[in-house]
């Protein structure tokens, strides 16, 4: 049966600001008060989706979430009409109005940790919604995530959902970015590769001394255990701490894997050579071959993997076996990368194409084209089974296109976001966008 690789790419939704709320991500903390453009980034991100569907892959879309969360907002005390929780929040404690306003849902490498079913024990494809626990404004994301999902995979007889793990640090989920699948084929039973930050129980490991490692070493086995993931399947790993503390808060900052190849930073991981060896061992008992590209650090330093996000790409299977990457703009505008990729391409190795997009407004956030979509493999039975609505087709990108300049704003700035009627528009985009993705009820205001 034939196998694929879907990519669900987050729409960005139309409250998308620079907050300044994630420390340790470096282009969040410096684009920090910076006017934003919500309509521009929704459609950066169409143009993405469009381009890969036109490409031949299999292409789906990930709704965003209901911004103010005003529900947040009363659970943290702030009372009266929806109008007047906004107005007092606004009033009182500026910094979780913003973080209630956040469009952070449309980094979907961050909403769930996906298995295939070639690797799960009941041979279902799981997700666990991550907690996201290390910043306020992404740990509100997960009860919608959970809905949204269940809307989009909803057959259990293909699909298994597990809730957030516990909300403590402790267990610290940041779902795909920290995830990697290699295997031969997508329908394949294949190894997964948990990358993490840090120990919550174990004090041999290092941990980064300036800015927190958000995925727990105890998170990552908690979602392999509750995919029933064999032994033989998994590879733990830890980052580097050193690179958490340049400004690399994920794995996928520094490193990305498709098929049979690990493409990452050369110092990028702690005990590499250990590491590459197990993968290489583990994914040879299940009939493939793994391989590696490590980038130099004197060819491109942390500092610019960073800046230019190589690794938040997309590396992606074409028909003929070989790859392509897809990078942001910003790598074009960083030299040594671009020495560096132009050099990849001359060598003739597995990456024969390097394509580049313009995803400017999610960059200014630390977000590349690698945030912005969750990889979900499944085999044509299991794509049948998946919601229509939100498989992108020609005509739904017109649609979402249209939906998108009909309804958002194109400057939004923090003083905007106290403005009751923002609510209003989010809301009536939002319904209207259930109804064009067949999601249901899926939101707080569609539900109480
Ligand atoms: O969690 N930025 C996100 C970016 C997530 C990128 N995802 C991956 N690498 N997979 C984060 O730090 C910034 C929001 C603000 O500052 O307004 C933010 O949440």
């Amino acid at each position: 049966m034939k196998s694929f690789e879907v990519n669900f790419d987050g729409l960005v939704g139309p409250t998308h600001n620079y907050g300044g709320l994630s420390f340790g991500n470096v282009a969040s903390q410096s684009n920090s008060q910076q006017a934003s453009n919500p309509r521009e980034a929704a459609l950066q991100g169409l143009e993405k989706m469009k381009a890969l569907m036109d490409m031949g892959f299999v292409q789906g879309v990930l709704a965003p979430q209901e911004r103010p969360d005003v529900a947040a907002l009363r659970s943290l005390g702030f009372a009266g009409t929806d109008a007047q929780v906004i107005e007092r929040a606004a009033k009182e404690a500026m910094p979780l109005l913003v973080a209630s306003c956040s469009a952070s849902s449309m980094w979907v490498a961050n909403a769930a940790t996906v298995s295939p079913s070639a690797d799960t024990s009941d041979g279902r494809v799981h997700f666990t919604a991550a907690n996201l626990n290390c910043k306020y404004h992404r740990s509100i994301e997960h009860p919608t995530t959970s809905r949204v999902l269940g809307a989009m995979f909803a057959d259990q007889q293909h699909f298994a959902h597990h809730a957030a793990l516990p909300a403590v640090a402790q267990f610290g989920d940041e779902g795909a970015a920290n995830h990697t699948r290699f295997c031969r084929d997508y329908g394949e039973a294949g190894v997964e590769f948990f990358v993490f930050g840090r120990s919550a129980f174990d004090s041999r490991y290092p941990a980064p001394q300036k800015y927190p490692a958000r995925q727990t070493l105890e998170a990552s086995q908690a979602v392999a255990r509750l995919h029933g993931l064999s032994e033989e399947g998994v590879v733990f790993a830890q980052q580097n701490p050193a690179v958490i503390d340049q400004g690399v808060f994920h794995n996928d900052v520094i490193a990305v894997g498709n098929g049979e190849l690990l493409f990452h930073h050369q110092d990028a991981f702690l005990n590499t050579e250990q590491m590459l060896a197990e993968l290489h061992g583990k994914l040879a008992a299940r009939g493939g071959n793994f391989q590696s590209i490590s980038v130099p650090r004197d060819q491109v330093a942390v500092e610019d993997a960073v800046r230019s996000y190589l690794f938040n790409s997309q590396l992606l299977s074409r028909t003929d076996g070989s790859m392509l990457l897809i990078v942001p703009e910003e790598c074009r505008a960083n030299p040594r990368v671009w020495q560096y990729l132009q050099g990849l391409l001359a060598a003739g190795g597995p990456i024969r194409v390097v394509k580049v997009f313009d995803l400017k407004q999610s960059m200014q956030n630390g977000g590349g084209p690698a945030c912005l979509r969750l990889r979900v493999a499944l085999n044509e039975t299991e794509l049948a089974a998946v919601n229509p609505g939100v498989i992108m087709t020609p005509a739904l990108y017109d649609t979402l296109t249209a939906w998108v300049n009909k309804h958002y704003r194109d400057a939004l700035r923090e003083s905007d976001l106290a403005d009751p009627q923002l609510l209003l528009e989010c809301r009536t985009a939002l319904d209207e966008l259930t109804q064009i993705l067949k999601l249901g009820a899926v939101y707080p205001f569609q539900i109480n």
